[in-house]
């Protein structure tokens, strides 16, 4: 059942409540960040040439170079005894991009983590395991504010110190456990080997989100642990977790809080807008946000929206689980790949355990990918024989194999117990 009554409400009613948000938000942004008033200047567009939705795309797109640049609260809206909380995204390198909230952002953020997790089918009461990470990272405090704004009982454990995590799951009876798709392995892992068997255990939804999770991951988990797996998105230049998430009825596409972030999809190499069912980057205009109004963002996130009906009765938008981003484009020999690819061909083989690694380096100015792939526990295939079937299947799907590829046996791989899955290592 929908959270908030706007969750089922019809398109035209939706597109209003947009077309007024994005003409507020322009005009906070333009009055309160030199940063927006420059770039509306430059393009020449004024807050009052947005009437309705369709003239978003007469507004300038945001990057996460511009975050940077205007680091660390050039982009801010607010005054700084209006922020109640910042927040960061740590990035591999360099600074991290810096995000605030007023009072009010954060009340609409626990709200539309406490929307999600009703759609996710958790119910008021419910305690929740909160293993995502807290501290700058948005995941760990966004969760435990929309659980509590759901009424659900947060256990906040934070990343890591599994074996304590498996064991207040039980003491506790955990009916959710929030964590990241990798971490979620690592727990049924450590469950295991603590004598437990995970699919025993009291856990009954997995909140995933954070990186990307393929279907045969998904599966996996599922099945390892007995739970519905939902996918939940979001990024902190938006708000955090809470952008969007799949409906425990369908599973089928995550359905974005519509009311709160406008949705775009665009063609990465050009930024121009493309239709509805056409994949490409996701383009987020934040509707309600005060400290930091973000107009256009290029997530970077490549996926497609749909915005027909969705059986559990929400009429809105959904997108596709985000399988890339497209800065993790590999191009080895000629042949353009994403890491999700290799992840769902190599998932989908029998034996496959759901760990694997892609160096890449270059030799002789060429670059080289080593494909390490681990077995599972109950695979009834050598290992010589699983290297067999996992190249003639990058083959047969992909039309690609790896220069080196190592079948390695269970457990070799490095697991992460906290943060974010690495899984493609370049070293050239
Ligand atoms: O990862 C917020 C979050 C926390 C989402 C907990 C879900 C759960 P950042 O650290 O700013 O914020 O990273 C945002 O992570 O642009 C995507 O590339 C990736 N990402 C987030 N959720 C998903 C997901 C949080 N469900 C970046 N599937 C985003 C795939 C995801 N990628």
């Amino acid at each position: 059942m929908a959270h908030k009554p706007i969750e089922t409400a019809d398109r035209e009613e939706i597109r209003e409540l947009q077309a007024e948000r994005l003409r507020e938000t322009v005009a906070t942004a333009y009055e309160n960040v030199p940063f927006y008033r420059d770039r509306l200047d430059e393009a020449g567009v004024a807050p009052a040439d947005i009437e309705s939705v369709a003239d978003v795309t007469l507004l300038p797109q945001t990057t996460k170079e511009d975050f940077r640049d205007e680091y660390p609260d050039g982009l801010f809206a607010a005054e700084m005894d209006e922020i109640r909380r910042i927040h960061g995204s740590s990035g591999t390198t360099g600074k991290p991009k810096l995000v605030a909230y007023t009072e009010s952002d954060l009340e609409v953020w626990g709200e539309v983590v406490a929307r999600s997790l009703a759609a996710a089918g958790v119910e008021p009461g419910a305690t929740v395991q909160n293993a995502y990470g807290y501290g700058l990272f948005t995941g760990g405090h966004g969760l435990e504010h929309g659980a509590e704004a759901l009424g659900g009982t947060v256990i906040p454990m934070g990343g890591g110190n599994t074996d304590q995590q498996v064991q207040m799951m039980v003491d506790m009876e955990s009916d959710v456990l929030a964590c990241t798709p990798s971490y979620s392995l690592y727990f049924a892992e450590a469950a295991e080997e603590m004598g437990h068997d995970p699919r025993e255990l009291p856990v009954e939804t997995i909140i995933f989100g954070a990186e990307p999770c393929t279907d045969p991951m998904r599966e996996e988990i599922e099945a390892r642990l007995d739970v519905t797996g939902i996918d939940i998105y979001g990024l902190s230049e938006i708000v955090g977790p809470g952008v969007s998430i799949e409906c425990h009825e369908a599973q089928e596409g995550l359905h974005i809080w519509e009311d709160r972030f406008f949705p775009e999809i665009v063609d990465p190499e050009t930024g121009e807008p493309l239709g509805e069912g056409e994949e490409g980057e996701l383009v987020l205009t934040t509707l309600s946000k005060e400290a930091l109004p973000v107009l256009r963002y290029r997530t970077g996130d490549l996926t497609t929206l749909y915005y027909d009906e969705c059986e559990c009765g929400r009429t809105m938008v959904r997108m596709d689980n985000v399988t890339g981003r497209t800065d993790d484009l590999i191009i080895v020999r000629g042949v353009n790949l994403y890491p999700s690819q290799i992840e769902h061909t190599v998932l989908d083989i029998e034996g496959v355990a759901p760990h694997y690694r892609i160096d890449l380096y270059t030799k002789d100015n060429l670059d080289v990918m080593e494909l390490t792939v681990e077995m599972a526990e109950d695979a009834t295939k050598s290992q010589d024989e699983l290297h067999e079937v996992v190249l003639d299947e990058l083959d047969a799907v992909l039309a690609f194999t790896p220069d080196d590829l190592d079948i390695v046996p269970p457990g070799s791989i490095a697991r992460s117990e906290v943060g974010k899955v690495q899984r493609v290592f370049d070293h050239r």
